[in-house]
């Protein structure tokens, strides 16, 4: 379904300006942040002193590769506010990483930084189609996590008016749907996917009980197949976006709804590297490495060179729908998420590709790795569709041999797939949990 609203671009200057004039722009943000962050962070200040680096040396876009990393270890070596350039009471706001070990990653923001990130996530909103006409769910959790506040203020900011419902709950997600005709939801794709399950289980139909026409959906990886079977279920023009808390939340990127080809970084605030992250080598435009962000815009918590363990590639081919900016591919998976089963790296979008392509499964999955002796095993359990599960056991053990054989064929690996009855995985409220690995348990 495409959008027949007007499609607004939020900051055209930015968005649609020559590329000379981004890099123009990029170059005096980095000098100036550089700058900023040797003179208010002390931890910086010895990391480039200890390379002999100063400020004054930054004179060109590539001379950004003489500066040091910032990575994880940098937020845990400094817990909490060691990488702040401003007193915690300067602060107007806190949030934190979803960590699942130890202590989180915090961020903060002055008022000035709140403004900008507001900004950016109204931008990335335009691009994804909503207009002030629309009403906008958010299904995405409030608190600590940056997907729910930070949504909220872009939303209001491009017009929107928001229904702040947060995460769970179903019953409630649809009455409101219902009764507001909420035309816009925004959630993980994991939480879309087990929403647009529950409408046609509930026997919701499009057009009568939902009114969706966007669906915005980020924070995990995600595939095309998930979204052709999203849009679908949902009646949405469904679009990837991108961000992390250590960059400040949603609005890094976001893919626009006219062409759906890559998220547009938002390269006036932030400069994006590519790299291998073995060698540290950036890759050649368009190949697949690790996003390396620079923002160049905060004032509590600058980094410099973040490395943000996401795979993926970027281009400045222009695109269709009129902007100028560098567009990332989708994310392919955290470096620190791939799995190495006896020597061959799986990403868990990989299986959901062909899972998603594959007619009789549904979207939900989870791949158990286990070790038997010295030999990893990764079994695929995915539920098959209720239609599926209702037809003859030779259809099932054909489905499984499929499964089987093209997974094989996409990973050169051999794995076991597991079909399961519907309704039997756990649902995710937020970001999916797609691997359990028993090794670590053994
Ligand atoms: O997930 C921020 C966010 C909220 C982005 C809402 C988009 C929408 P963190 O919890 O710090 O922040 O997790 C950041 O999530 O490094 C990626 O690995 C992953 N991630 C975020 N967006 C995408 C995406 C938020 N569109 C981490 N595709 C990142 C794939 C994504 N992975």
């Amino acid at each position: 379904m495409t959008t027949n609203l007007t499609h607004k671009i939020w900051a055209p200057a930015w968005e649609c300006a020559d590329r000379g004039d981004i890099r123009a722009q990029q170059l005096a943000r980095l000098r100036e942040t550089v700058a900023y962050t040797y003179r208010a962070v002390p931890h910086y200040r010895a990391k480039m002193d200890a390379v002999g680096l100063k400020p004054s040396d930054i004179r060109c876009l590539d001379d950004i590769r003489l500066l040091p990393y910032t990575t994880k270890t940098d937020f845990h070596q400094t817990y909490p506010f060691g990488l702040f350039a401003v007193p915690p009471a300067e602060l107007t706001r806190i949030h934190s990483s979803s960590g699942t070990t130890g202590k989180p990653t915090v961020v903060g923001y002055t008022k000035n930084d709140l403004e900008t990130w507001v900004e950016l996530v109204a931008r990335m909103v335009s691009l994804a189609g909503v207009v002030a006409s629309d009403i906008a769910q958010i299904s995405f959790g409030y608190g600590m996590f940056t997907g729910g506040f930070g949504l909220h203020y872009g939303l209001e900011r491009a017009g929107a008016t928001v229904v702040p419902v947060s995460s769970g709950n179903t019953d409630r997600q649809f009455m409101f749907m219902e009764d507001f005709r909420t035309t816009v939801f925004i959630s993980t794709p994991s939480y879309a996917a087990y929403i647009g399950e529950q409408a046609r289980l509930r026997g919701l139909e499009l057009g009568k009980q939902l009114h969706l026409r966007l669906g915005l959906f980020g924070a995990e990886p995600w595939t095309e197949g998930m979204r052709t079977r999203i849009e679908a279920e949902l009646g949405v023009s469904a679009t990837d976006n991108y961000g992390m808390s250590e960059l400040c939340g949603p609005g890094v990127s976001g893919e626009c709804v006219i062409a759906k080809d890559g998220m547009h970084l938002a390269e006036d605030l932030f400069l994006w590297e590519v790299i291998d992250p073995l060698t540290e080598e950036p890759v050649a435009e368009g190949e697949i490495g690790e996003l390396i962000v620079t923002p160049l815009w905060k004032e509590a918590l600058p980094i410099i060179r973040y490395r943000t363990r996401d795979l993926t590639a970027v281009t400045t081919a222009p695109c269709a729908c009129g902007r100028t900016s560098a567009r990332m591919a989708r994310v392919r998976g955290r470096t620190d998420d791939m799995l190495i089963i006896r020597g061959v790296n799986v990403f868990p979008t990989q299986i959901e590709h062909v899972l998603m392509e594959t007619e009789g499964t549904s979207p939900h999955y989870l791949l158990v790795v286990t070790r038997e002796g010295a030999l990893d095993t990764l079994e695929v359990w995915v539920e098959v569709s209720e239609r599926m599960f209702s037809e003859s056991f030779s259809r099932m053990t054909v489905l499984r041999d499929l499964l089987t054989k093209k997974i094989h064929s996409v990973l050169g690996l051999s794995v076991k797939v597991k079909l399961v009855e519907p309704q039997t995985l756990e649902r995710s409220q937020g970001k999916a949990k797609r691997v359990l690995d028993k090794r670590n348990l053994e």
